[in-house]
């Protein structure tokens, strides 16, 4: 991320911020009728889960585990990033974290006492080979090994994504994702995985926000390896697209108990008008960041999310590529954090991209955010923002299952991801208390709308809130906290926050008005 793109961010959190810094903030949002986008008091009330709603949280590796050279791990592009000077903010890095490498029985023991009934985490591949091709390192392995027997014992289902950003570097020196041959590396240290930890682990997803690796990573230069290059991000994306069929083979052919999905990025998308190219342009967002991948896995090919023909020379498809995208899905899962407003830019000439907001690229300039999908997305703030800067807007995520219940003739959903980053701490003169009302206001509302969905019959059977607790978090560093468990990252401190506290009753109850 530049220092221009920092900027937009340092305000747009700020901005955010300031709208609660009155009295008593901490635990008094605003009140429904002053917040537009608000749901209903009578919608919360109402809102009930089915009977055996997995309930969870979702963490991954670089985050949380810290232990960055311990134990035979090698080197990670986001090691390497962050022990490049400039690049995260605060100049901090994942080397610790929280330390969960070595607490995670303490964390397990916390997500337990939160009745929390499945643990989505990600496995670092450099743990399990160092360079990224060959023999499995066992230390590696019986770590997860570990980790895994240990949900299990709590009662949780554990939930595996076998890729959540931490390349090996050695990959990333043989071209990283452009190259196609990360497709086969990738299936082999996937079958890996499901070969020693398939006993214990039936529910396997490839990546999390394949979108954002390809784009982040190679486009807009924000994520490691700091690339900027349109052409390498659709190589790119052909290859996750072709590892994700990959890997489905080898899961599936080294544990017959696996089940198969995913864990994509989406944001509804709304038109910003009318008009017959905003819609379309919105179509095409829908394509390229909600669904590209899923079309890929479900049909063995791409959806329209270019204006015209894909460019399929630019991307390195090969005559039968088709039939290795092929991976049916046994569920479909997917994030929710906020939504995207998309007009269409394709009359207009390209200049360049937008700025990067924590999930995805802004972009309100002139020729649309890439030369290839021609639109506009933008984040608007007719809801309040997030102190991370995201808009709140609960009734995006009944939109987006609603659509994809409808289109994908009503698959199994798993909400992979779903949250939001506010600052809140220990209040002293409370015995060290968190009251994070924001957040419990926010879960509230997003939550009465996934139970609206539900009750229209989508058939989500888990929700995973992002995250357990506070972590890294990427290029702003320790900056800003997802948690429902407050983490002082001075002494590893764990304290839930009232938002865990209150999400522990609601996975008791299934209901939210606890
Ligand atoms: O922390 C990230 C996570 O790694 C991927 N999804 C968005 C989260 C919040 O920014």
């Amino acid at each position: 991320m530049d220092r221009r793109q920092f900027a937009a961010r340092s305000l747009a959190a700020a901005a955010g911020a300031m709208l609660y810094r009155h009295p008593g903030y901490a635990a008094t949002p605003l009140s429904a009728e002053q917040v537009p986008g608000s749901v209903p008091d009578s919608l919360i009330e109402q809102a009930r889960f089915p009977e055996g709603f997995l309930w969870g949280t979702a963490t991954a590796s670089y985050q949380v585990e810290g232990a960055w050279n311990e134990d035979g791990k090698g080197e990670s592009i986001w090691d390497r990033f962050t022990h490049t000077t400039g690049k995260v903010r605060g100049g901090v890095t994942g080397d610790v974290a929280c330390d969960q490498y070595h607490r995670y029985p303490q964390d397990i023991a916390l997500a337990k006492q939160l009745n929390q009934k499945s643990q989505r985490f990600s496995i670092s591949w450099p743990r399990i080979q160092p360079t990224g091709t060959g023999a499995p390192n066992m230390k590696g392995i019986d770590h997860y090994s570990r980790f895994v027997d240990a949900l299990l014992e709590a009662g949780i289902r554990p939930w595996c994504t076998m890729y959540h950003w931490d390349l090996p570097q050695a990959l990333e020196d043989r071209g990283g994702w452009p190259n196609r041959d990360l497709a086969n590396y990738f299936a082999d240290y996937a079958g890996i995985l499901a070969k020693h930890l398939g006993d214990r682990i039936t529910v396997w997803a490839p990546f999390n926000m394949p979108w954002a690796i390809a784009f982040m990573g190679y486009a807009a230069g924000a994520f490691p390896p700091c690339r900027t290059s349109f052409s390498d991000f659709l190589k790119a994306a052909h290859t996750l697209a072709l590892a994700q069929g990959e890997a489905h083979r080898a899961v599936k052919a080294a544990s017959p108990k696996a089940t198969f999905g995913s864990a994509y990025e989406m944001a509804p998308a709304y038109p910003k008008t009318d008009s017959d190219d905003d819609r379309a342009a919105a179509a095409r967002y829908h394509a390229m960041n909600n669904v590209f991948f899923l079309e890929a896995a479900m049909k063995g090919q791409y959806p329209k999310a270019f204006v015209g023909e894909p460019p399929y020379e630019v991307m390195g498809f090969k005559a039968g590529d088709e039939k290795l995208l092929y991976a049916p899905l046994d569920w479909v899962g997917f994030h929710y954090y906020t939504r995207r407003i998309v007009s269409d830019a394709s009359k207009e000439q390209f200049r360049s991209g937008g700025n990067f907001s924590g999930t995805e690229i802004e972009s309100n300039s002139p020729g649309g955010r890439d030369p290839y999908t021609r639109f506009r997305a933008a984040m608007p703030t007719e809801g309040p923002l997030t102190d991370a800067g995201l808009e709140v807007w609960p009734r995006g995520i009944y939109d987006l299952v609603t659509q994809i219940s409808k289109d994908y003739n009503h698959p199994i959903i798993e909400i992979t991801e779903s949250g939001c980053g506010y600052l809140d701490g220990p209040d002293e003169e409370q015995n060290g208390r968190i009251p994070d009302g924001r957040r419990i206001q926010w879960y509230r509302e997003v939550l009465a709308e996934l139970a609206r969905a539900i009750a229209d019959g989508a058939k989500v059977r888990a929700y995973h809130a992002w995250t357990l607790l506070d972590n890294f978090q990427w290029g702003e560093g320790y900056t800003e906290r997802y948690g429902l468990i407050y983490n002082d990252f001075r002494n590893q401190k764990r304290t839930i926050k009232d938002s865990g506290l209150w999400y522990g009753r609601v996975a008791a109850s299934n209901r939210l008005n606890v």
